[in-house]
């Protein structure tokens, strides 16, 4: 089997999500971080400082989503897209709204945040995240929350985002769509097995919690919300959101 290798840093929701479709089928891969402040060192194959990047031997893409179904095209075993057409058309549109509106909004969040003690404290965990595998000069983990709040694609992603809104309504809409989405479950859009929006939006819900940023997983005061985090862990390792095991705070009960 060809080499596979991952390369992106572990604070991105994007290359979570990659992640856990290499690791829901059961691919081995080798992740290979990358400096978010020096990107040019690791990917300047590609051109650009955009994360994820997947190389398969010697092909790479870039993009998560056409990333998964290039994964199903080479390795059909474990599908993170369903083969009937109604149904994949169901999760291509969950996707969309996750990558449009859901992931988004915990870019909003940071760049909307008031730079108090609290949004300090995580925007410094998340530079101790990233420095775990890439090290970051001492003045640069102290700028964080800074840098978070001028990074220009996260300045771009945010500018899509209607803003008329409040921060509050949008987050409570989106947990309410995510309900919606659930369907009757098990998985997300109905399916019976776990797809591409499962494993995109699980690392994202738990990630906070594990790395150390929140105590509890939010929508685990949501019933059905907990009972899919369940499901879904049990297709995925212990830690699926690439952070050195000896920086995870907590695990899923
Ligand atoms: N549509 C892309 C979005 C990827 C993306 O926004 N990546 C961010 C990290 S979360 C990035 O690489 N930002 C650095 C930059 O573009 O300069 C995907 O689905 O992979």
């Amino acid at each position: 089997m060809a080499d596979i290798k991952l390369y992106g840093y572990s604070t991105s929701p994007f290359v979570r999500k990659v992640a856990a479709c290499l690791y829901y089928k059961h691919l081995p891969f080798e992740h290979i971080p990358v400096n978010p402040v020096d990107p040019d060192r690791m990917i300047g194959f590609t051109g650009g400082r955009q994360v994820p990047v997947l190389a398969i031997g010697d092909e790479w893409k870039l993009d998560s989503t056409p990333i998964a179904i290039w994964l199903d095209e080479r390795y059909p075993e474990r599908p993170l897209l369903p083969s009937c057409p109604e149904m994949r058309a169901k999760i291509m549109k969950i996707d969309d709204w996750l990558n449009e509106s859901f992931l988004p909004s915990y870019f909003r969040s940071a760049l909307d945040a008031k730079k108090d003690l609290a949004f300090k404290y995580r925007a410094w965990r998340l530079a101790a995240l990233v420095s775990a595998h890439t090290p970051l000069p001492e003045k640069i983990r102290h700028m964080w929350p800074d840098i978070l709040q001028m990074a220009p694609f996260i300045v771009e992603m945010v500018s899509k985002i209607d803003r008329e809104e409040s921060l509050q309504d949008m987050q409570m809409r989106l947990g309410m769509e995510m309900v919606r989405h659930l369907n009757r479950g098990p998985f997300l859009g109905g399916s019976d097995t776990p797809t591409l929006v499962d494993l995109a939006l699980f690392p994202q819900l738990i990630f906070p919690y594990m790395a150390g940023l929140t105590d509890k997983i939010p929508t685990d005061a949501v019933p059905q919300l907990k009972i899919w985090t369940r499901a879904v862990a049990k297709h995925l390792p212990r830690n699926p959101i690439l952070v050195p095991d000896d920086f995870i705070v907590a695990y899923l009960d």
